[in-house]
């Protein structure tokens, strides 16, 4: 045995030792980002788990509320109730909340334009009409075609049959990104953007004012917004619905007659009373939760039938 060996596995041994002591650092320092990282992410978790929670008690508050309204205005919604008054931001642990109620039978809904037979409403594709001609007027930069009216009833309706400049599977099938029509109930007013020929600056335009409910239902005339009004009646001018939401400041419609007697009296105007009430079933909640670095919106649409009050539809982000 060569004497010089022990010397020479001392050597090996040193480079060895060195190794793994830049080895040991080096996955020490990968393991203390990680672990970082780790906790950032695991921050973020614990915040938005906690934002969504206070979300979520917003959401009840607001179903807690509109039953109580059930309970002591029965069956008349206006502007003047509990529901409609905003919750401001508010701190809770961590950060703050805040939510509101919006009515969505002050909205025109889309799921209107076809009836439970999948039958074409004229009055309704009218209003709706009405509704596209004002938000074009309203921006220079949007022109939404009549015609945008025959694709949200040919998207909706069973049948495949193209309207006039309507789209059906044809015509979805020759896009360039093919896809199919719906044929059946929009499940949020977004789907307006799959509408051919629809920008999105469009559907931005539209979505205050369109609603996308589970059933056919009938505008709330004391939460309805001026643009709605007016889209009831080809004889109800801009100044009419104006001076209506004026009206309602101070009065609230407790019935059907109370808004045809005011159309009529003041007006000359009568109204087809199947398109509107005093009521309304379906109300949409935002909540904005903030809590550390995490922010958080949501949307809850709450269904209010026979005194009882239900999520139906829950969405982050977007609505
Ligand atoms: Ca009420
Ligand atoms: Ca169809």
């Amino acid at each position: 045995m060569p004497h010089f060996a022990p010397h020479r596995q001392r050597g090996v041994a040193l480079i060895t030792a060195i190794l793994i002591a830049a080895l040991v650092s080096v996955i020490a320092v990968a393991m203390a980002t990680r672990q970082t990282l780790d906790i950032r992410r695991t921050g973020n978790m614990l915040e938005a788990d906690q934002a969504y929670m206070y979300a979520l008690g917003m959401e009840e508050l607001a179903a807690q509320v509109l039953a109580k309204d059930k309970k002591d205005t029965g069956d008349v919604d206006n502007l003047g109730e509990d529901w409609a008054i905003p919750l401001p931001p508010t701190v809770v642990e961590g950060g703050s909340v805040a939510g509101r109620v919006e009515d969505m039978q002050g909205r025109f809904n889309l799921n209107n334009l076809v009836d439970g037979s999948s039958k074409v409403d004229p009055a309704q594709v009218k209003a709706f009409q009405s509704i596209l001609e004002q938000v074009s007027a309203a921006d220079e930069n949007i022109q939404i075609s009549p015609f945008m009216a025959n694709r949200v009833v040919d998207w909706i309706d069973a049948d495949l049959n193209t309207s006039a400049d309507g789209a059906e599977d044809l015509e979805y099938l020759n896009a360039d990104i093919p896809y199919r029509t719906a044929n059946q109930f929009m499940a949020s007013p977004t789907e307006l953007g799959a509408m051919l020929g629809m920008s999105p600056e469009d559907v931005s335009a539209l979505l205050p004012f369109v609603s996308a409910l589970p059933v056919p239902t009938t505008v709330n005339i004391n939460t309805a917004s001026e643009a709605v009004l007016l889209s009831l009646h080809d004889d109800i001018t801009a100044a009419i619905a104006g001076e209506l939401v004026e009206f309602r400041k101070e009065n609230v419609f407790k019935n059907k007659a109370d808004f045809e007697k005011k159309l009529l009296d003041d007006h000359q105007i009568t109204v087809d009373n199947k398109m509107f009430d005093v009521k309304s079933d379906y109300f949409l909640v935002s909540v904005d939760a903030t809590i550390g670095r995490t922010q958080l919106r949501m949307y809850s649409l709450l269904e209010r039938k026979n005194g009882k009050v239900a999520t139906i539809r829950r969405s982050i982000g977007t609505y």
